[in-house]
């Protein structure tokens, strides 16, 4: 297979001269090639079998013990003028970017296969999806591409058919932390990507395409690209509403995503549209709407078990790639919290000793089709994506935030966006549990500056008068001793229901500095073993507290200097004002 569009026919000869591989292998994205593929790593050693009774179709990669998450410190955004990057990305001059990434490059695929992968992120006949092709030398993403994107010759058939497509290049190189960088051109529709083959690096579709170029496109073209899940609430009279919510990396999207809706909720189904990341566009009627760029998980596994997450439980015991989990004696993938075996051998293949830390790799991951999901939503195939009712914003905070409140209007939900912190997580490199601002969860992916992303954001109420509510949720908070004090998993249907009953104006709410909360009797919590006092808890705002942190947010907001919206400033200060 070759191509009959000349700027990628020329792309991949370019390629294959600076790198040169000694094969070139285009992607047709076939059930055979992937099964050809699995067999070639199994030959290798990149992926070991796993027990194919209990787990058929399941294998497990071991990356290299120094490259099991995202590299934030490595990680670029390569444009004209610095100010357009932003204080909130690493930035550097494009040529200069290009001079070292050329380097690296010259001859970094000898004696190895160019994987040329032509993807569509969204479904291949929707008008918000959008195309890409990653040439890389790693077998490994060939495959989790194959898993999480609609890869292979549907993909060129389109791109042939645009004209236009974002460029990745990749290579593992020798996986060296020294030398190791994840690049992007914005302006030139191009990634960059050296030195690591863990999946935010490495397939260029997700966090680099979907996320920091698509955010770039849709701030030009007047859409949304956002770290966020989407997903159908229906309740026993039938009617659905979708949700988007955004929650910083291994803060609880997936499983939000695919919630089993507790005991007491009779009726109730979950419907699961997408994951990690939504596009969203206003249609002619001011409707916002979703599509899932995406067709997989790329999952956080440890803490997964039948009663947090039985949906996840199932589905990832087929046809899934793990990456740096445990084993058992019996060769079943293990890790932290399956509440079920134990552990033989570690993620590094070590004979598991509690002394050498956790069994599985706290950033651990499943690889799977979103179609082995129990809870998929076919609507995720619609071209035409589904509305969303309400935007969620939330984080992983200890205290402060409480279990939900809601903006007073899309300004105001702007300001809770932008005001979102969490505790760091295992899926980026760096300390783990130190709270930091990342705003709409998108520090790690926002493509331009921070300042100009409110803008546009804010721009959207000029636009409609049709837009979603806005809220924010904390799943996290925890009591004197460090028990999180809400059950969350199944039991985050409860919250939601409020969020969506307040959309539909079916129920009222405490009016306080921070926006609106809900009257404690309208948090059903039937069935729980959820005291009043530890609801009233959940619910708290601390004036003081929320004084010091929104002294800390106005901070924070400054060091945006002139990019930063006056009509944000104004809505922090209302806030500021409201507090005393
Ligand atoms: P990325 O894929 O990194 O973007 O993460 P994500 O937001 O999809 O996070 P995920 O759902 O995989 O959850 C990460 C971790 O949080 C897992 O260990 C979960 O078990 C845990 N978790 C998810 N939801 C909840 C919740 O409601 N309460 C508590 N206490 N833990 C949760
Ligand atoms: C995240 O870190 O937010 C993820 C995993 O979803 S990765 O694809 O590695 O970025
Ligand atoms: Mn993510």
């Amino acid at each position: 297979m070759t191509t009959r569009l000349k700027s990628l026919g020329d792309w991949v000869a370019e390629t294959a001269k600076l790198t040169q591989p000694e094969a070139i292998h285009w992607c047709d994205g076939s059930k055979q090639e992937y099964d050809a593929l699995v067999k070639q790593m199994l030959g290798d050693g990149t992926l070991l079998e796993l027990n194919q009774q209990n787990y058929p179709g399941c294998y497990l990669h071991r990356s290299d013990p120094q490259d099991v998450a995202r590299v934030e410190h490595l990680t670029y955004v390569c444009t004209q003028q610095e100010d357009d990057a932003g204080p909130n990305n690493n930035w550097m001059e494009p040529a200069e970017a290009k001079a070292i990434m050329r380097d690296c490059f010259e001859g970094a695929m000898k004696g190895r296969t160019m994987y040329v992968i032509p993807y569509c992120m969204g479904p291949v006949d929707s008008p918000y999806a959008r195309c890409g092709v990653e040439i890389t030398d790693s077998p490994y993403v060939a495959v989790n591409m194959y898993l999480m994107t609609r890869m292979g010759s549907a993909a060129l058939d389109r791109i042939e058919r645009d004209g236009t497509f974002v460029k990745g290049l990749h290579s593992i190189g020798e996986l060296d932390p020294e030398r190791r960088y994840i690049m992007h051109f914005p302006e030139e529709l191009t990634i960059m990507s050296y030195g690591s083959g863990y999946g935010g690096n490495a397939l260029l579709g997700k966090k680099c395409h979907a996320l920091r170029i698509a955010s770039w496109q849709a701030r030009d073209e007047g859409w949304l690209a956002e770290h966020m899940l989407i997903v159908g609430i229906q309740n026993p009279q039938g009617e659905t509403h979708y949700l988007a919510c955004a929650f910083p990396s291994a803060c609880g999207k997936t499983n939000l995503a695919m919630l089993i809706p507790p005991e007491t909720h009779k009726g109730w189904k979950v419907w699961t549209l997408g994951d990690d990341i939504a596009w969203l566009h206003l249609d002619e009627d001011g409707q916002l709407r979703a599509i899932n760029p995406e067709a997989g998980y790329f999952g956080v596994v440890p803490g997964t078990n039948r009663k947090t997450n039985r949906n996840a439980y199932d589905m990832i015991t087929h046809d899934t790639i793990f990456t740096n989990v445990a084993v058992t004696a019996n060769n079943d993938p293990w890790w932290e919290d399956k509440d079920e075996g134990a552990p033989a051998v570690d993620w590094v293949g070590r004979t598991y000793s509690p002394g050498n830390g956790p069994a599985a790799h706290p950033n651990s991951r499943f690889t799977v089709a979103a179609t082995q999901n129990p809870s998929y939503s076919k609507l995720a195939d619609a071209p035409e994506g589904v509305p969303i009712s309400a935007l969620v914003f939330g984080g992983r905070r200890r205290e402060l935030a409480p279990l939900v409140y809601q903006a007073r209007d899309w300004a105001h939900g702007v300001l809770v966006g932008a005001s979102v912190a969490s505790e760091t997580t295992a899926a980026a490199t760096g300390k783990v549990g130190v709270v930091r601002r990342d705003p709409m969860a998108m520090k790690p992916f926002c493509g331009y500056n921070y300042g100009d992303y409110w803008a546009h954001w804010l721009s959207f109420a000029e636009r409609s008068s049709k837009l979603p509510k806005i809220f924010h949720v904390n799943w996290f908070r925890r009591d004197a001793n460090g028990k999180f004090l809400w059950p969350g998993f199944g039991d985050n249907l409860r919250v939601l229901r409020w969020i969506i009953d307040r959309c539909e104006g079916r129920v009222g709410a405490i009016e306080k500095p921070i926006g609106h909360l809900p009257r404690p009797e309208d948090i059903d919590v039937s069935g729980l073993d959820v005291s009043n006092g530890t609801l009233e808890q959940l619910l708290a705002v601390d004036p003081k507290q929320w004084r010091e942190e929104m002294e800390h947010l106005g901070e924070y907001l400054s060091s945006f200097g002139e990019r930063l919206p006056a009509a944000l400033d104004a809505e922090h200060r209302k806030v500021m004002d409201a507090l005393g």
